[in-house]
This record gives structure tokens, C-alpha cells and sequence, in this order.
């Protein structure tokens, strides 16, 4: 029934579209979003950043929400220097929402602190290690931490090549 080779192109677009769509979905699952400090904290003058950080994961696609009260706190992007000083003389960015989104674009080291007086010495700065998301392979599995964003890249593409054979094969779907 592979044979049946008469599928009308409206068909075979939405069989395109489809897997298009299924790729989309998989990045999308696949990139993850953090809040800073929970479930047990937020971004705040309690959370241990560095505990927080250790058993996770970040990749190029993934976003760390800083959530808390604009009254009390904000946050500020600066470089190693004023990460270790604790200073936001040279900062990189600056806001103060109390619900910053920031998406994690590239490989390296990402630095945040609260800019008020005495908070950033007080523990609230974070140090973010971006790094590459692991290849195809058992790489993928054999890493220690439960991140979902692993292999996303090759997960999606998978997922289009099973579609665009599925397509070629022209099997019924639906
Ligand atoms: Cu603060």
C-alpha cells in the first residue's frame, strides 16, 4: 500500500506543515525555563544561588526568570568584575519588574546581582554557566542531571526526518 503514489498536493502540504509543526513543538518542549531560586526561593536575600545552581543545567535556549518584589530588590547584569566586587558601576543591564525573563542565547558565563545597597554582599548574585547542549548519542543520556533540554537539535531533526518519511511513504495518517 506503500505504492499508492496518487496523494493530492494539498495533502502532502499539510503532511509538511504538520511535521514543521511537530519540530517547533519539540524545541519548545525541549528549551527549558527556570525560575531563580525555586521552588524553595526566589530571587531574594535567602536563596544560597550557588546551591541553586549546581545541580542544574543550562543551555543556549533556555530563560532564568528572576521573580520578586521591585520594592525590595532588582536586578542588574554585570561582568566577572563587578559579579566578585559586587559592584553595578559598569553594569551590562539593569531592570527592575520583579518578573525578569532572560533568555540564555550563547555559551558562557552570565553574572547577576541585586543593585541594592548591600544585598549583593549579603549572597544575592548568581553565576550562570551556559554551556553547549550535548550532541546525539549516549552523551545525551549519560549526563548527571535531569535537564530536559538535552539533544534537542537532534530530537527535532529526528522528528523531521521520521515525518518527511512517513510523507514519502505517503501512509495514512489521518
Ligand atoms: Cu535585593
Amino acid at each position: 500500500m506503500a505504492a499508492k503514489r496518487r496523494a493530492p498536493v494539498p495533502v502532502v502540504m499539510a503532511m509538511a506543515a504538520a511535521a514543521v509543526w511537530v519540530a517547533a513543538v519539540m524545541e519548545a518542549t525541549m528549551a527549558a525555563t527556570y525560575t531563580v531560586g525555586a521552588p524553595d526561593g526566589l530571587w531574594d536575600m535567602q536563596t544560597d544561588y550557588a546551591e541553586w545552581v549546581k545541580p542544574r543545567t543550562f543551555h543556549p535556549g533556555d530563560k532564568i526568570t528572576f521573580t520578586y518584589s521591585p520594592e525590595l530588590h532588582d536586578l542588574v547584569e554585570v561582568t566577572r568584575a563587578g559579579y566578585d566586587a559586587c559592584s553595578n558601576a559598569n553594569n551590562i543591564s539593569a531592570s527592575r519588574t520583579g518578573n525578569d525573563v532572560v533568555p540564555l542565547t550563547a555559551v558562557g558565563t552570565r553574572y547577576f546581582i541585586c543593585g541594592l545597597t548591600g544585598h549583593c554582599d549579603s549572597g544575592m548574585k548568581i553565576r550562570v554557566d551556559v554551556v553547549a547542549a550535548p550532541g546525539p548519542g549516549p552523551a545525551a543520556a549519560a549526563g548527571p542531571t535531569s535537564s530536559s533540554s538535552s539533544a534537542a537539535p537532534s530530537t527535532a531533526a529526528a522528528v523531521v526526518a521520521a515525518a518527511l518519511l512517513l510523507l514519502n511513504l505517503r501512509l495514512p495518517l489521518w
